[in-house]
């Protein structure tokens, strides 16, 4: 039987440009921690070998700072790791493949041509376990390099570590089908390139393995690795899958019905309902879209209830898309001055841009105080 670990799109030094500058540096930080989680947990699981799909850096640009942690702890790990580089870390001339010497347990695939390794063990005897993996030269890879090619030895576990894009047929990231992955009979394919995996191939013969720290609300959910297990006997193989979460934090995506609320308070109190009935913590990045019917004269200051401390979250950002509760039918047919209001502003109110239906919705508010002479 082997143990493996399957990691991929860790995309250390990522900007995190979309959070303040200190959020950032700290998202980068527990980034690298993430990372140093799955080396600690794969060495504690007695795992023989690590693959890493791709992507394992976000670009060009890798800090002394990441290089330092990541050879200390591939050396710590001191069994085999196999990198196939992705499109964010094509090993292209002057990348940090080239510029790096790994420790000696690690390989790193460097030509998009497929190359098949025999795994040794400590005394240099033959494991049964081949590895085969390419690499990305540049951002593009539009052939699937094994295609017409098969795994030689079917007596052996047969491993394929590859950075593809199975969601998209014209892919310009590695396109592969189900049919390339059947065709070329690994016992198992460590996939990377989709953040959030799908379900793994029928029989476990192919997983993505996602993303081990979210970096966007486009990644929502706690996020991991993959433990693999394999086990062969006359040439039949069992593989078995247990996913890990690693990451330090999560991206939730929610929304609050604000309808009936008379105060900033109560719309305070339903945001802490909905972030405890969900299980937010202070490992959570949460984007809020309040919604529903509010009073005309309640307006709703989105900076003064996004501080994410009072809700022990992590981060929170607010939108609001509530809508003042007066009837839209009767504001309609309105023959005074606040239906010549709605009329005016309907268009924008339903404008597909959300910023200019919020902005929209800010005036209508203000219009209709005004006009009824309470306070803004
Ligand atoms: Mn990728």
């Amino acid at each position: 039987m082997i143990r493996i670990l399957h990691t991929a799109d860790v995309h250390l030094d990522s900007p995190f440009s979309g959070l303040p500058p200190r959020c950032a540096e700290m998202r980068r930080n527990e980034l690298r921690q993430t990372f140093v989680s799955m080396m600690t947990a794969a060495k504690r699981a007695d795992c023989d070998l690590i693959l890493i799909a791709g992507d394992l850096f976000d670009g060009a640009l890798v800090t002394r700072e990441t290089v330092r942690m990541l050879c200390r702890e591939f050396e710590d790990f001191g069994r085999p790791i196999f990198v196939a580089p992705g499109n964010h870390d094509p090993a292209s001339p002057g990348s940090v493949w080239q510029k790096v010497t790994f420790p000696d347990n690690v390989h790193v695939f460097t030509s998009t041509d497929p190359e098949g390794i025999d795994l040794a063990d400590e005394n240099g005897g033959d494991t049964g376990v081949t590895v085969y993996g390419y690499a990305f030269t540049g951002p593009d890879l539009t052939e699937v390099p094994f295609e017409g090619m098969r795994a030689d030895d079917p007596e052996r576990i047969n491993l394929l570590v590859c950075h593809c894009d199975m969601l998209g047929a014209n892919s310009t990231d590695c396109p592969v089908t189900a049919a390339h992955l059947a065709a070329f009979g690994a016992d198992y394919a460590a996939l990377g390139h989709i953040h959030n995996p799908p379900a793994a191939g029928p029989g476990n013969r192919y997983a993505y393995c996602g993303c081990p720290e979210p970096r966007a609300f486009d990644e929502l959910g706690p996020k991991g690795a993959l433990f693999v297990e394999i086990e062969k006997e006359d040439g039949v193989s069992t593989v078995s899958l247990r996913r890990v979460r690693f990451s330090r934090r999560r991206y939730e995506k929610g929304e609050v019905d604000c309808t009936g609320v008379a105060s900033l308070a109560e719309i305070r109190e339903r945001i802490g309902q909905k972030a405890a009935a969900e299980g937010w913590g202070d490992d959570t990045l949460a984007q809020v879209r309040l919604t529903g019917f509010v009073p005309p004269s309640l307006l709703i200051d989105t900076e003064a209830l996004a501080d994410p401390r009072e809700y022990g979250l992590f981060s929170l950002c607010l939108t609001d898309s509530t809508r003042p509760d007066a009837d839209p039918e009767e504001l309609r047919s309105d023959p005074g001055i606040r239906g010549a209001i709605w009329r005016e502003m309907e268009s924008e109110l339903n404008a597909e841009d959300p910023r200019r239906r919020e902005v929209a919705l800010r005036a209508l508010r203000y219009a209709l105080c005004a006009v009824a002479g309470d306070t803004v």
